[in-house]
């Protein structure tokens, strides 16, 4: 099985966290050769530091990343087209490499990889064909967390090795130890990974005036200024920790996409963004704050609800409300103290829901075993 990933990085590092976790995934778990064609190598060297962001091909970590031209090379013969190609959030694939899908003698099975999202429309819009104009089949393929969608990414082992490394205190202890991390003791910890968020301040006041103390951690990016800007500095920087009240800042540098992940497992709550972040403190198990990416019209409102409609079934009315409110809050760029006030009252009952809706997603096909099905199953179609 030979697959072709397209990645155009938009902005940021979501486009390329979710594909390059694909790509791996596909190739060590379904044993799939897989070719990442990136056009940004600079926002892929940020999560995957070993990769060398000027080479136009390299193999990492089981995969063949290529730098996707802006001008596309006359495809090679070597480059001829995969059995499965993907293009990743309606990117738009070369014209010549698209020719090559046509004219290849073997039938190639072409998708379109969508933004994950809980909206009640995605079921029956997933897995659809769209016919084009020479002559080839595009399909939409949904991610989701419900039975009718194309699953969520998640490593076959993820949430063993997740249990293992919070169940034991020096594997947490060491890693952190890694970050310049030292453990406040009796402090509850949070990581912080959000967009610029004019609700930064009040959650700050709310947690620096609490009875317990907070270790917050915040790998450097785009909500650093805020941050400096309550805490009266004019610059903070990696390494930097700053202590107001009951609150401990400390600004960590952007670290590989695979100790992003054991920053979330080491942590008591975790604010995250996007796509990638936000799936990935869901596997963590711990209660969670999402920073939604804004569309345009706000419609990221209606995604977000349809997230938390499902997310806070199984809660109590009380537990539901506070998260919701808390999550509206955040994205609002409103006062969080009254919200988070009221999430400290059910906390318990959302720690133990966030363990409840990880095992429950698991239990779900994973999007790569989907995406393999899915190719098999069109196979015997297209035979
Ligand atoms: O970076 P994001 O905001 O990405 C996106 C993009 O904006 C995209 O265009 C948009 O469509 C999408 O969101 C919804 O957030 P996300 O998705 O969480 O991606 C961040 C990636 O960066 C994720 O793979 C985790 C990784 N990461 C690290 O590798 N190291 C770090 O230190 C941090 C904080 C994150």
């Amino acid at each position: 099985m030979k697959w072709d990933i397209f990645c155009s990085v938009v902005d940021n590092y979501g486009d390329i966290g979710v594909t390059w976790r694909l790509a791996r995934q596909l190739a060590s778990e379904q044993g799939a050769a897989v070719r990442l064609w990136v056009d940004d190598l600079a926002a892929f060297a940020a999560i995957c530091p070993q990769a060398d962001p000027a080479a136009e091909q390299q193999a990492v970590l089981g995969v063949e990343v290529r730098h996707w031209p802006r001008e596309w090379q006359a495809a090679q013969p070597s480059d001829g087209a995969g059995d499965v190609v993907i293009e990743a959030f309606a990117c738009e694939l070369p014209a010549a490499y698209v020719e090559a899908m046509a004219a290849r003698a073997q039938k190639v099975l072409w998708l379109n990889l969508e933004y994950l999202s809980a909206e009640d429309w995605v079921e029956g819009c997933h897995g659809l064909p769209s016919l084009q104009s020479n002559g080839l089949q595009k399909f939409f393929f949904f991610p989701g967390f419900t039975a009718g969608s194309g699953g969520l990414l998640r490593e076959v082992d993820l949430l063993a090795r997740r249990e293992a490394f919070q169940a034991d205190d020096a594997a947490v202890r060491q890693f952190l130890q890694t970050l310049g991390v030292t453990p406040v003791a009796g402090a509850r910890r949070i990581s912080l990974f959000a967009y610029e968020n004019a609700a930064l301040a009040s959650w700050l006041e709310a947690l620096a005036a609490d009875a317990q103390p907070t270790q917050l951690l915040v790998p450097e990016g785009r909500i650093v200024a805020e941050l400096q800007r309550w805490l009266g500095v004019t610059a903070i920087k990696a390494g930097d920790c700053v202590q107001r009240g009951q609150l401990q800042v400390q600004v960590l540098p952007f670290m590989r996409q695979e100790q992003y992940d054991l920053l979330l497992w080491s942590c008591d709550f975790n604010a995250v963004r996007g796509e990638d972040s936000f799936l990935r403190a869901q596997w963590a198990g711990q209660p969670l704050l999402w920073h939604i990416y804004q569309q345009e019209e706000g419609a990221h409102w209606d995604k977000l609800d349809a997230f938390l409609d499902l997310y806070i079934d199984g809660l109590s009315a009380e537990a539901g409300a506070s998260l919701r409110a808390l999550w509206h809050a955040w994205n609002d760029g409103a006062d969080m103290a009254p919200s988070w006030a009221a999430v400290q009252q059910v906390w318990p009952e959302l720690a133990e829901h966030s363990q409840r809706w990880a095992l429950e997603r698991a239990s779900q096909a994973d999007l790569a075993t989907a995406l393999v099905q899915f190719y098999r199953n069109w196979l015997s179609y297209a035979a």
